[in-house]
């Protein structure tokens, strides 16, 4: 099995500020739990950042006919892109949302989620575990099929 992991925009900043927030981990580090964690459940994982919409678009469709599953932190774009709903509904991977915070308890722009509709689930607020555990849901989901 081979799971795309995706990071939209500022996550390779993390660790730098509001580590209230985010935490004091940074992205070197967040990367470093999900490879490791990928060898514990022995599957393949590609991990990819991008501060720019297009590129994760083009990556969700280099995806097709090559990815099982993809997890997703789209960042800010999570709450305005239409882009990336159409791409994930476009090759039609079984994808998982995660955010680091819990999104639910921020300000109100934050509480739409343009590709929810499309997930399987969304981990919110478990801060960089929420990966390890949209990984376990994709790898669940698709074993079971
Ligand atoms: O909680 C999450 O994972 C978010 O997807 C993170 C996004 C935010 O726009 C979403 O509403 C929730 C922000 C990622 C940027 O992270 C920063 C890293 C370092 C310093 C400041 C922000």
């Amino acid at each position: 099995m081979k799971i795309l992991v995706l990071n939209g925009p500022n996550l390779n900043m993390l660790g730098i500020r509001e580590p209230d927030v985010y935490g004091y981990a940074t992205y070197a580090d967040l990367c470093r739990d999900i490879q490791a964690h990928a060898a514990r459940i022995d599957v393949e994982v590609e991990i990819y950042q991008s501060n720019h919409e297009g590129d994760l678009v083009d990556k969700i469709q280099a995806a097709y006919g090559n990815v099982d599953g993809i997890v997703i932190n789209p960042a800010a774009y999570t709450h305005t892109s239409v882009a990336l709903l159409d791409a994930l509904k476009a090759v039609g991977i079984p994808t998982v949302e995660v955010h680091i915070s819990d999104v639910s308890l921020r300000e109100d722009f934050r509480q739409v989620s343009y590709i929810r509709p499309y997930c399987l689930k969304t981990v919110m607020g478990y801060g960089f575990a929420g990966y390890l555990m949209a990984m376990d849901a994709l790898l669940e989901a698709t074993t079971c099929k």
